[in-house]
């Protein structure tokens, strides 16, 4: 079997709510879909996490569609349908993780159903299912966060991750505290708003029991994280700096997290997420996997990465309707806190013909 052509789509998908991070308010996703067609007519699909800027880091939509249009597609390897050979095709060429790895992922599609395995079990999944967490943007008061915080703690969801910057910090950590109790698995997610001299400011987080505080510093301040973690009781996590598995080793020999956000798509592919994986398994790291705000083609793909053993903290995997009205696949709906994992061959789920159709803004078509 060979890879006949490549189709790049873009799909308009509203977002339920505005979601406001310490980088830019999303208020709906326009997301770059990959489909790889094989020669006996297997189709392999595949989501871009690239947002519409270059915010949370330098890649972007357009960026991505180009760099996979000009360099990535035409270094395919053709003759086999193999995700372990399209990483290695891909490696002479420098940054770019998400753009490689939705390709990366569109091909291990492929590949997983072409031999009927599906993405958890060729992972190395654990479980049958994950427990969720949720991210929850900036608001524009306590009030309003409360209630936020309230609808999904109803839902179910297990653990709750509160966007932070400066000057939405600590208020919003003691008033969820006050409101829900000292049980409820709480953390926080700076997205790099904050600099070493800030220190004093978030060691105040450290009174509140937080799981963790995600990416408090700049994407490449390496050092200054290490020298935080000396600072905080609470534990720092990396999301951010940590691009592949170089630079978690480095990190967890540093000393700049004790926890790491794997991504799949900020390193560049499913395989490479598992390496860190593996990593910070071997050394008493735990992991967790993130979200990009995934239609349920990503989703089913980060499901299933959650599900290896080393995964032992709630990932922010929710589900479909915490993002999108309609999602373009059968929904993930949360049953008690949990996910379930997909079972069918290759991602275990498929795009909605007519869903589809109806959120495309435009088709590219790549003869192989
Ligand atoms: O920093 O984890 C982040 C969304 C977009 C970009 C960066 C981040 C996020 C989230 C939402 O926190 C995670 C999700 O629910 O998909
Ligand atoms: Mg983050």
């Amino acid at each position: 079997t060979t890879i006949s052509g490549v189709e790049l789509r873009r799909i308009a998908m509203p977002l339920v709510a505005p979601f406001r991070t310490s980088f830019g308010i999303e208020t709906s996703r326009d997301v770059l879909l990959v489909r790889v067609v094989t020669s006996d007519g297997t189709e392999g699909w595949a989501e871009c996490a690239a947002m519409s800027e270059p915010r949370y880091c330098p890649e972007y939509v357009d960026g991505a569609q180009d760099v996979l249009r000009r360099h990535l597609v035409p270094a395919l390897p053709r003759n086999r349908v193999d995700a372990t050979a399209v990483g290695r095709a891909l490696a002479p060429f420098t940054g770019h993780h998400m753009a490689k790895s939705v390709l990366e992922t569109a091909v291990l599609d492929a590949q997983l159903r072409l031999t009927g395995e599906s993405f958890a079990s060729h992972l190395g999944a654990a479980r049958e299912r994950v427990t969720c967490g949720v991210s929850v943007g900036i608001m524009n008061s306590i009030p309003e966060l409360l209630d936020a915080v309230d609808g999904y703690v109803a839902e179910g969801y297990v653990r709750i991750k509160l966007k932070i910057e400066p000057g939405w910090d600590v208020e919003p950590v003691r008033a969820v505290r006050e409101r829900f109790g000292d049980d409820l698995l709480l953390q926080v997610d700076a997205n790099a708003a904050y600099t070493l001299v800030d220190a004093q400011q978030l060691a105040k987080l450290d009174d509140f029991g937080l799981l963790l505080v995600e990416q408090p510093l700049a994407n490449d301040d390496m050092v200054q994280h290490a020298q935080l973690a000396k600072l905080l009781r609470t534990p720092i996590c990396l999301d951010e700096s940590i691009e592949s598995a170089a630079h978690a080793a480095a990190a967890i020999t540093l000393g700049a997290c004790s926890i790491i956000n794997i991504k799949p798509a900020r390193v560049g592919g499913y395989l490479e997420a598992r390496r860190i994986h593996d990593l910070a398994r071997a050394h008493g790291v735990p992991v967790w996997c993130g979200g990009m705000l995934e239609t349920g083609i990503g989703r089913a793909a980060n499901v299933a990465l959650a599900a290896l053993p080393g995964f032992t903290l709630p990932g922010d995997t929710s589900g479909s309707h915490r993002y999108f009205a309609t999602d373009i696949t059968d929904p993930f709906v949360l049953a008690d806190g949990h996910l379930d994992v997909p079972t069918g061959p290759g991602l275990g789920i498929e795009p909605l013909t007519d869903v589809l159709k109806e959120v495309t803004t435009s088709t590219e078509w790549i003869e192989l």
